[in-house]
C-alpha cells in the first residue's frame, strides 16, 4: 500500500467534507451514538468518550456503565446514562443496536422499515473503562456472538479493553475501527509492542487485514489503514496527549462522526486530525504540555467541527 502523510492542504480538504447543517436540521439528522464502557473504578472513560462524540456533533448520545450513571449525568445532562448490572447484560446486548431498548424480552413484532431504521442507533464505541473483570468479558462475548444484520451492518469504534478481550477471542468485521495504542497492538498481532514500534505502518495494516475495517494506531503519527492498502498518517498532536483519558476522548470522536454517517476511514482520519488539532490548541501557542488533561480537548471540539 502507498502510505501518505497529511498536510496542511489535506487537512483543509478533511474539514471541507464535514457537513454544513441545513437550517430546519433536527438531532435525527445526526445520529445516534452510544458508548459502552466505564466498569467500576473507570467511569470517567465513558464520560470522556460520551462528552467528545457529542461535542462533534452526534445527535444523541448515551453512556452504558457499570455503575456511576449519576455522575455522568451531574456533569453533562446531554448524555443519557444508564447503570447496567451484570444480570442486565445479556438482555441488553441483544438490544445494543435500538435507541431505546426495552428492559423485557420482546415478542418479536412485526415493524414497518422506516419505524425500524429510525429506532436504531448509528454508531457504538465499546471499550473506554470497559475493564477485563466479567461485567467487561461478558458485553464483549455477548457482542461478538451478535448475528443480526442490525448490529453487523452498524459503525463500531472498538477501543481499549475491547480490544484487549478482542486479542483473545478473535474476530473479522468491516463495520469497525479499531483504536489501538502500541500495548494494545502488541496483544491484537501478539507481539511486544517493542516489535510494535519496529515498523509501525506494517502492524497498522496487518492489524486492518486480520480484524477487518479500519485501524486507528495511535502514538506520535498516528498511523489509519483499511484492509485494502489505504494508509495515512496524522501529523497533528503533541506530547501533551501522553496522559490518562486522552484514547477514551479520540474513540468518542470517531463516534460521534460515524453517528453522523461519515464512511469509517474518512471518520478514522477526521477524527484523528480533530482530536490532535484540539489537544494543539489547548496546549496553546506556549506549548503546555506537562498537565494537559484529555478534559481540557472539549471546548476545542466545537470550532473544529464548524470550520469557516
Ligand atoms: P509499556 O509499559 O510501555 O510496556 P493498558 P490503559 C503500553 C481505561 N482508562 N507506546 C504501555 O506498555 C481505558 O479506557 C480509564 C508504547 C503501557 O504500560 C482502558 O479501559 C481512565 N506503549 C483501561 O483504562 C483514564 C504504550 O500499554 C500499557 C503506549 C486500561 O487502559 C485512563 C498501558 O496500556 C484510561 O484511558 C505507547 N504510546 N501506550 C478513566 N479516567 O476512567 C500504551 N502503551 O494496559 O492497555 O492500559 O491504556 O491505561
Ligand atoms: P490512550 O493511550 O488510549 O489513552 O491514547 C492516547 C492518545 O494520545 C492517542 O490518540 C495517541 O495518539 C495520543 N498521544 C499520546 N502520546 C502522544 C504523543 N507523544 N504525540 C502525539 N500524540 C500522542
Ligand atoms: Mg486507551
Amino acid at each position: 500500500g502507498i502510505t501518505s502523510q497529511i498536510t496542511a492542504k489535506d487537512y483543509a480538504a478533511i474539514c471541507s467534507r464535514l457537513y454544513r447543517r441545513e437550517h430546519t436540521s433536527h438531532k435525527g439528522h445526526f445520529g445516534y451514538c452510544r458508548v459502552i464502557g466505564g466498569a467500576n473504578g473507570m467511569i470517567g472513560a465513558a464520560l470522556l468518550a460520551a462528552n467528545a462524540a457529542a461535542r462533534v456533533g452526534s445527535g444523541l448520545t448515551s453512556a452504558w456503565v457499570e455503575a456511576g450513571a449519576e455522575v455522568i449525568v451531574s456533569r453533562v445532562p446531554e448524555i443519557m446514562a444508564k447503570n447496567v448490572h451484570l444480570s442486565a447484560v445479556d438482555n441488553l446486548a441483544n438490544q445494543v443496536t435500538a435507541k431505546v431498548p426495552l428492559e423485557l424480552p420482546t415478542s418479536g413484532q412485526a415493524e414497518d422499515a422506516d419505524e425500524r431504521s429510525s429506532a436504531l442507533i448509528s454508531a457504538l464505541v465499546i471499550g473506554p473503562g470497559l475493564g477485563q473483570s466479567l461485567w467487561g468479558r461478558t458485553w464483549l462475548r455477548r457482542i461478538l456472538g451478535l448475528s443480526h444484520s442490525d448490529y453487523l451492518n452498524i459503525a463500531k469504534v472498538f477501543d481499549a479493553d475491547a480490544l484487549n478481550i478482542l486479542a483473545r477471542e478473535p474476530t473479522f468485521d468491516n463495520h469497525r475501527i479499531l483504536t489501538p495504542h502500541p500495548g494494545e497492538a502488541a496483544r491484537l498481532l501478539d507481539m511486544t509492542t517493542q516489535e510494535i514500534h519496529q515498523d509501525r505502518y506494517a502492524a497498522s495494516a496487518m492489524i486492518a487485514q486480520r480484524y477487518g475495517g479500519v485501524c486507528v494506531l495511535k502514538g506520535a503519527g498516528t498511523i489509519i489503514s483499511d484492509a485494502f492498502g489505504r494508509q495515512t498518517v496524522c501529523p497533528v498532536g503533541n506530547p501533551g496527549m501522553a496522559s490518562g483519558g486522552m484514547g477514551d476522548v479520540l474513540s468518542g470522536i470517531i463516534g460521534g462522526l460515524l453517528a453522523q454517517q461519515y464512511a469509517l476511514f474518512d471518520a478514522a482520519v477526521m477524527g484523528v486530525c480533530i482530536h490532535g488539532e484540539a489537544a494543539d490548541y489547548a496546549a496553546g501557542t506556549e506549548q503546555k504540555y506537562r498537565g494537559l488533561l484529555a478534559s481540557d480537548l472539549i471546548d476545542y471540539l466545537p470550532p473544529l467541527v464548524n470550520p469557516c
